[in-house]
């Protein structure tokens, strides 16, 4: 399996080259020719913590700029806590997001589900995958300052023809018409937590619903 994946990868070369993150700085170019660096490589490419420069970040949550090369990829972004952070278990898309089109892309200000304080060291995830499931990823190093203030105007733009849905929401749906799975009275309902996938399973009702976020 890495062998075709390695050897189609050589056929389209560098030219489909995956994606950058430029804002938070990355921690190293991982693109550049002259690195062992490997986007493949979970959880950073490749690239040690410490490599690179740490961004401050606002408390509130800040922006993500990303440079896509793909026509379309699916998105999620993840927060690890602490310097260093080698478990990146809080997920800031809770919903994966299906992003069209190549060039830039920036979520303006991505909202953090945790606690955090002034000076707290943490670390992003960026994972980038496409219709084979394998992924690339990418880290940025940032430290959360109560100073800090999302991008504005000009750095964060969505280059022409970027745009993102939600997946597994259409268009022409609102959310009161998404189906929830309901727990019974007797419990049936488990939740397992793992990184960035949750799996919702319901024996009661017979099915099984399998929810990547
Ligand atoms: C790789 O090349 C870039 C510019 O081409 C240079 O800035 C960088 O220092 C080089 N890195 C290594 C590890 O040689
Ligand atoms: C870190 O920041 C310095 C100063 O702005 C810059 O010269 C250097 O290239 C940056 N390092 C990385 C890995 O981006
Ligand atoms: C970061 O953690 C990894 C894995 O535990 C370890 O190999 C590496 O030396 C650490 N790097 C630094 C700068 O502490
Ligand atoms: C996330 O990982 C850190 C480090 O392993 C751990 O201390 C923390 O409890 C975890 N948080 C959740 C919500 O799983
Ligand atoms: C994601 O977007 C691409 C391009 O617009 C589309 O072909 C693909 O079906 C979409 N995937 C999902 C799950 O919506
Ligand atoms: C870029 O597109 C996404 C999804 O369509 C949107 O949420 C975001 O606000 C856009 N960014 C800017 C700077 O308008
Ligand atoms: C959402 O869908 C439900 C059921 O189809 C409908 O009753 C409701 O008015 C819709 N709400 C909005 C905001 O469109
Ligand atoms: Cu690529």
């Amino acid at each position: 399996m890495q062998a075709v994946i390695l050897s189609l990868f050589a056929v389209i070369g560098l030219v489909s080259a995956h994606f950058a993150v430029e804002y938070p700085a990355w921690r190293s170019d991982s693109l550049a020719e002259n690195t062992t660096y490997s986007q493949w490589d979970y959880p950073c490419a490749g690239v040690p913590y410490g490599a690179g420069n740490k961004t401050e970040w606002p408390l509130e949550g800040g922006s993500v700029v990303l440079d896509l090369h793909h026509p379309w990829t699916y998105l999620y972004i993840n927060l690890g806590l602490g310097e260093n952070a080698t478990n990146f278990n809080i997920s800031l898309t809770p919903q994966l997001l299906n992003v069209t089109g190549s060039g830039n892309f920036c979520i303006p200000a991505l909202s953090i589900p945790a606690a955090v304080a002034d000076g707290q060291e943490a670390s992003l995830q960026v994972v980038t995958n496409g219709e084979s499931g394998s992924a690339l990823y990418n880290c940025a190093d940032i430290v959360f300052k109560s100073s800090a203030k999302p991008l504005s105007g000009g750095i964060c733009t969505n280059s022409t023809g970027v745009t993102a849905a939600i997946v597994g929401q259409a268009a022409t749906t609102n959310s009161s018409s998404t189906p929830t799975p309901t727990p019974t009275p007797n419990g049936a309902l488990t939740v397992v937590s793992g990184g960035a996938q949750t799996i919702v399973m319901s024996v009661a009702f017979g099915f099984v619903l399998i929810m990547v976020m």
